[in-house]
C-alpha cells in the first residue's frame, strides 16, 4: 500500500522550471478541465487568462497525490479564484458547468477543428469562424483562398489528426539520420520536443541538427530537403533561413518563443503496413527540422525540448528573478552585461540558479 502523503507538507515552488513535472500524474480529471478553459482563452485572444489557467493546471500536475478536497490546495501557488472555483465544482459535483458548456460550444469546437489544420493560427481561424465556417470541409466547399501550407494542411488533415507514435518517430529518426549523414558526415541529430520528454505519442516529430565544427552547418537544410525530396519522402516543406544576429537579437529583443534558426516545417510521407501482406501504404506525418550552430546547441536543445509552459517559465524566471534574458540561442546576463556560454543544459540551469530538471520531468 502507498504511504499516505500529507498534502500540507508538500512544498510546491511557484515557477514550473523549479518543479519536477512527470508525464503521468494524479490529477488529469482537474487539469483536463483547466486546460479546456486555457485553450478557450487562447481562442479568444486572451493570453493572460490562458496562461493563468495553464499555470494552475501545471501546479496540479506536479502534485504527488490526487486532490480530494479544497484543503489539499491550501499552500499551493498559481491557483487563482477562477481556477479554484472550477476545481471546487469538479470536486463537489464531478464536473464544472463552465467547462462543459465551453467544451460543447460552437465557437470552441469550430476553433479546435480549424486551428487543427496545419498552417492555420488563431487569427485566421477566428476570421473564418466569423464568416460562418466551422470545419475543414467548409473551407473546401466555400472555396477559401489557402496558402501552400494550408492547402497541405487540408489535403492531409485526417492523417495529421492521428497521433504520431514513438515507433513512427523512431522510423523517421532513422530516415533523418540517413539524410543528414549523406549530406554532412559528422553531423549530430537529436530527437526533441515531446518525444524527448518521454511522450508515447505526439502531434509531430522534432529534430535538432548540428555539427561540431562551427560553420559546417551553414546552409545545411536545403541539402537535407533535396536528399529527402529525391527519395520521394516529402509531401510538403518550407525552409526558413537562419536570421540570428547576436548583437541585434540578444538582450534587446523581447523574450519570445520564436527562434531564428534555419528550420524546416515539413510533412513526411511515411511508409506503413506490412510488405508480406502486400498492403503497403503510407501516411503523412508532421516533422520539424532545426539546424543550430554548435555554440548555440545547448540553448537550442533546452528551447526545443519543451514543454511550452516549461520554456515560458524558464524565460520568466530568467528575466524576473535573475535579470537575465534566455532564448533558444543564448543567455544574456544584464547585470554583468555579457553572454554566458554553455555546452550543456546542466550549465544553463546552473547559471540560472536552478536545480537541473531532466527532460522527462519538464512536462509542465
Ligand atoms: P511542439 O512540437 O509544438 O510541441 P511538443 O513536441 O512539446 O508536443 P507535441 O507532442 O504536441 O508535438 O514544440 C516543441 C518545442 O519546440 C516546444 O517546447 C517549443 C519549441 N519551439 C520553439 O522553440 N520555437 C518554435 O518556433 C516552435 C514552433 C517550437
Ligand atoms: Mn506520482
Ligand atoms: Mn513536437
Ligand atoms: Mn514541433
Amino acid at each position: 500500500p502507498k504511504p499516505n502523503i500529507d498534502p500540507t507538507a508538500v512544498l510546491i515552488k511557484a515557477y514550473a522550471c523549479q518543479r519536477r513535472t512527470p508525464l503521468k500524474h494524479h490529477n488529469s480529471f482537474l487539469t483536463d478541465a483547466l486546460e479546456i478553459l486555457s485553450q478557450n482563452a487562447e481562442y479568444n485572444d486572451n493570453e493572460g487568462r490562458s496562461v493563468a489557467f495553464r499555470r494552475a493546471a501545471s501546479v496540479l500536475k506536479a502534485l504527488p497525490y490526487r486532490v480530494k478536497n479544497m484543503e489539499d490546495l491550501k499552500s499551493l501557488p498559481c491557483l487563482g479564484d477562477h481556477s479554484q472555483r472550477v476545481i471546487k465544482e469538479i470536486l463537489e459535483d464531478g464536473s464544472s458547468r463552465e467547462v462543459e458548456s465551453t467544451r460543447q460550444s460552437d465557437k470552441f469546437q469550430a476553433m479546435k477543428a480549424l486551428t487543427g489544420i496545419f498552417g492555420v493560427g488563431v487569427r485566421t481561424a477566428d476570421r473564418w469562424f466569423r464568416e460562418g465556417l466551422r470545419s475543414p470541409d467548409d473551407l473546401f466547399r466555400t472555396g477559401q483562398q489557402l496558402n501552400r501550407a494550408q492547402q497541405a494542411g487540408v489535403q492531409y488533415y485526417d492523417d495529421l489528426q492521428k497521433p504520431v507514435t514513438k515507433a513512427e518517430a523512431d522510423v523517421i529518426s532513422d530516415i533523418v539520420e540517413k539524410a543528414v549523414r549523406a549530406v554532412l558526415p559528422g553531423a549530430e541529430i537529436r530527437l526533441m520536443g515531446g518525444f524527448r520528454r518521454g511522450k508515447e505519442v505526439g502531434h509531430d516529430v522534432d529534430f535538432l541538427i548540428t555539427h561540431p565544427e562551427e560553420g559546417k552547418e551553414e546552409g545545411l537544410m536545403p541539402k537535407i530537403t533535396n536528399w529527402l525530396e529525391e527519395q520521394g519522402l516529402l509531401l510538403y516543406q518550407k525552409t526558413t533561413r537562419n536570421s540570428y544576429l547576436e548583437k541585434m537579437d540578444g538582450p534587446a529583443r523581447a523574450p519570445n518563443n520564436m527562434d531564428r534558426f534555419e528550420r524546416c516545417f515539413s510533412i513526411f510521407k511515411l511508409q506503413t503496413g506490412s510488405e508480406r501482406a502486400s498492403v503497403s501504404g503510407w501516411r503523412a506525418v508532421r516533422v520539424d527540422l532545426v539546424v543550430s550552430p554548435y555554440s548555440q546547441f545547448a540553448f537550442a536543445t533546452l528551447g526545443w525540448t519543451g514543454s511550452k509552459l516549461f520554456e515560458r517559465e524558464l524565460r520568466r524566471w530568467a528575466g524576473q528573478e535573475k535579470h537575465m534574458s534566455l532564448s533558444s540561442h543564448a543567455l544574456f546576463d544584464s547585470k554583468q552585461n555579457l553572454y554566458l556560454r554553455a555546452k550543456t543544459e546542466e550549465e544553463i540551469f546552473a547559471y540560472l540558479g536552478l536545480e537541473f530538471i531532466p527532460p522527462s520531468e519538464r512536462n509542465a
